[in-house]
């Protein structure tokens, strides 16, 4: 694929002369597509693209503009089968984890459809009986969408959708690795007839000159917390714009002294290895009482070393190749350090080398069993891999201590038959997702979806994002043919 932006309704080249490759982490020889590397003329044209769409687009109505979303949706479910095929090729996740990631982009499209018949405001009692007071919605302006590669599908619809609909107008930038499949996105927004500067695509490292646009009202960010809390340095420099970061985690799963085991055990190895363990929401994890430790230990080493590793198009494939060299690198360094904090190896992983593994950048997982300490690094830095730790506590105020001993909070899980030790976990834990019986991946896009503490600004997105992109208004509006106010104000000169 020879990539382009998509700025104002058309495909352009940048005036950059440097491309950029998207390859495949299954097989590192083959290249998907060629990207520009675009400049700060390419992030400008975007921004007044949208900037100069804005107008018009927020005075359509909100139900047409919600039509072009179901125009949208018809076009990704023809196509879905390809879509999945490329979304696993390009990010290395399994195929039934690459048909899911378009199955929930599919998901987001058809939610934002449904709004736009839904109320959409408030009406609000004045204290003057002649007054009718409204909440009314209006769309913030030029959005920016910093995207990354684990979800290449769905989390930019999760951006787009809801800040579009609600009539605003956005660029996009999404990440290097997968520009491929945004670059698809921004095929269904032509095919669709989006007005020209309502949807805009810029590829490469630009995401900081989008950032300090001066247009940008909003920036929208998934991805590691040094990048969003840069962002959010750079926005308070602003009046006029705010951001909305979703950012990593060191999410848990609590196994208590009555858990069945079965399902904690496939909780785990789910939320552990799913993605290879390169979710925000992925656990590394594992709080488990004391009384069920030896149990838990053997059925879950004996499950990981049943885990498929191999090429992610092969359907009985669970863990397909981590992103890149550089993610090899970081993970093989915590797993090294593991080992030098204490931890006791339970699963040796690492990097495969097998004649099916030597074209991509396939791991195995590592498993260790280590005392809670804070001054381990590898239980509290997220790894973002197969990387995952046994932490014994002796009781459920110890687990949700260690649940705690961590500046991130994102997902959590407990598995437990006692729906009072549910209640204090959910109570007592600090979480954004919380989940009884199941892993910690694995949220639907009409949940909020968004982390506290490192992890995030605590402005969820997906389905709650309308609260980002949109400014709450009061309309107040009198019918009597005097002026009459609230709180005993008179009107006497
Ligand atoms: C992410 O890992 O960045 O809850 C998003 C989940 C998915 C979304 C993950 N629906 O695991």
């Amino acid at each position: 694929m020879d990539g382009k932006n998509y700025i104002n309704g058309t495909y352009v080249n940048s005036v950059s002369d440097t491309r950029f490759e998207s390859r495949n982490p299954a097989n590192i020889d083959e290249v998907l597509g060629t990207f520009p590397l675009s400049s700060e003329k390419d992030v400008n044209d975007a921004v007044s693209a949208a900037k100069g769409a804005f107008y018009n687009w927020c005075r359509l109505s909100r139900i047409k503009r919600g039509e072009y979303f179901d125009e949208f949706v018809q076009l990704i479910k023809k196509d879905r089968e390809e879509l999945s095929r490329l979304v696993t090729k390009e990010c290395g996740k399994g195929i039934i984890e690459g048909s899911a990631d378009v199955i929930e982009g599919i998901h987001m499209v058809q939610y934002v459809f449904g709004t736009v018949r839904m109320p959409h405001g408030d009406v609000i009692d004045s204290e003057i009986p002649e007054k009718d007071a409204f909440m009314r919605r209006k769309p913030k302006g030029v959005v920016a969408a910093i995207t990354p590669w684990n979800f290449p599908f769905a989390i930019p619809l999760w951006l787009i959708c809801p800040s579009v609909v609600e009539g605003n107008t956005i660029v996009l930038k999404p990440s290097r690795e997968t520009a491929c499949t945004a670059n698809k996105i921004a095929e269904y927004a032509h095919k669709v007839g989006f007005p020209p500067g309502v949807i805009n695509v810029v590829h490469g490292g630009c995401g900081d000159m989008l950032v300090r646009h001066p247009d940008i009202h909003v920036v929208l960010f998934v991805g590691s917390n040094d990048v969003g809390s840069e962002i959010k340095r750079v926005v308070a420099g602003f009046n006029n714009k705010m951001c909305a970061c979703e950012m990593g985690g060191k999410n848990a799963i609590i196994v208590l002294d009555d858990a069945n085991l079965d399902i904690a055990v496939n909780a785990a190895v789910i939320s552990a290895f799913k993605t290879s363990g390169q979710r925000c929401t992925s656990a590394s994890r594992l709080i488990v009482h004391k009384k069920v430790l030896d149990e838990f230990e053997k059925k879950f080493v004996e499950t990981t070393k049943r885990v498929k590793i191999g090429n992610p198009l092969d359907k009985d494939v669970f863990m397909g190749p981590v992103i890149n060299q550089a993610a090899v690198e970081k993970i093989t360094r915590y797993n090294e350090l593991a080992k030098k904090e204490g931890a006791k190896v339970l699963l040796d992983g690492g990097r495969l080398t097998g004649e099916q593994y030597k074209k991509g950048y396939f791991m195995s997982p590592f498993v260790y069993r280590m005392q809670n300490s804070p001054r381990s690094r590898v239980l509290h830095e997220e790894v973002f891999g197969p990387h995952v730790a046994i932490i014994p506590v002796k009781d459920i105020g110890e687990a949700i201590e260690v649940h705690n001993d961590t500046e991130y909070g994102l997902s959590c899980a407990v598995i437990t038959e006692d729906y009072r030790k549910a209640k204090r976990i959910r109570d007592d834990c600090e979480y954004g997702l919380g989940y009884v019986n199941l892993p910690t991946i694995g949220a639907e896009v009409h949940l909020p979806f968004g982390g506290v503490k490192k992890s995030g600004t605590g402005l969820p997105s997906a389905s709650t994002l309308i609260d980002v992109v949109t400014h709450r208004t009061a309309w107040t509006i009198n019918h009597a043919m005097e002026i009459k106010m609230a709180q005993g104000l008179t009107v006497k000169l």
